[in-house]
């Protein structure tokens, strides 16, 4: 795909070599005190404690004490839905890469250095692909009402997608900035379709899921619901974006 709308251009690009220092890992967290530990230790692990770590909170229970003994920074909010906490988290940072994630230990991140390499080699938006791998881990339906998405997103797109709904990306910090966020439940969705109709570079990268430690924060039928909505919504969208204007006689 061609770049759109980066202000950067491709020789100041070529020169920098991303490394760790320059990512920020960010997160929607609610009552994942069973995972969060884990989760964050994974990713002192593997970058070597150099990835900068934000969650967006809205917990009852010691999820965010243990997100700052582990030195994440730690956003307060009422919990009002994944969209909510994740457009904060995605905005909060200043470094150039951020990679969302779930707090929910079903994201591999061992996989982080792919993510940073295929952004070094060029790539807006990296996009973890659970279904390439048959993400036996996902509840069936699930998985299912994922591939459905998958499909409809691609139909109204007129672009092959696999994954619209996975929570580990990587974002050159301009993408998520310059354009602006509508959906809640519908967010993932919406990061993955808006970027890519407005012609920046994404590429899908197969990933590993693993079983969510702790209860699930999404009720399928309803949360589904949404997400089918937000997917037709942000494509048309998109699609009305892309129109030529017709010239003023
Ligand atoms: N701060 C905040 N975080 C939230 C809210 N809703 C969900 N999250 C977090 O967003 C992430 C995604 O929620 P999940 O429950 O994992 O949703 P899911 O991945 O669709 O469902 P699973 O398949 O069960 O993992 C998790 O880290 C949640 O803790 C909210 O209202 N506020
Ligand atoms: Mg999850």
């Amino acid at each position: 795909m061609s770049s759109g709308e980066q202000t950067e251009t491709t020789a100041e690009r070529e020169e920098k070599e991303y490394t760790f220092d320059d990512i920020s890992v960010v997160m929607g967290t609610y009552n994942e005190e069973e995972a969060i530990g884990k989760v964050l230790s994974d990713i002192e692990d593997v970058t070597d404690g150099k990835a900068e770590v934000v969650c967006v909170d809205g917990s009852s229970d010691r999820t965010p004490e243990i997100a700052r003994e582990h030195g994440a920074t730690v956003i307060e909010q009422e919990p009002q839905g994944y969209g909510v906490a994740v457009r904060a988290a995605i905005l909060e940072p200043d470094r150039p890469i951020v990679v969302t994630t779930d707090c929910d230990d079903t994201y591999p991140m061992e996989q982080l250095p792919e993510f940073l390499a295929l952004i070094n080699d060029g790539h807006d938006v990296v996009s973890g692909d659970r279904l390439y791998h048959g993400a036996d881990a996902m509840p069936g339906f699930n998985r299912f009402g994922n591939q459905v998405f998958a499909a409809a997103a691609s139909v109204l797109m007129g672009t092959r997608v696999h994954d619209t709904t996975t929570g580990m990306r990587a974002y050159r910090r301009d993408v998520v900035e310059s354009i602006e966020w509508t959906e809640n439940t519908g967010l993932s969705a919406e990061l993955l379709i808006r970027p890519l109709m407005r012609g920046y570079d994404v590429r899908e990268h197969p990933i590993e899921y693993r079983e969510r430690a702790g209860q699930t924060k999404l009720d399928p039928l309803q949360g589904g619901l949404e997400i089918a909505r937000s997917i037709v919504k942000v494509s048309l969208e998109e699609r009305l974006r892309e129109l030529p204007h017709r010239p003023s006689q």
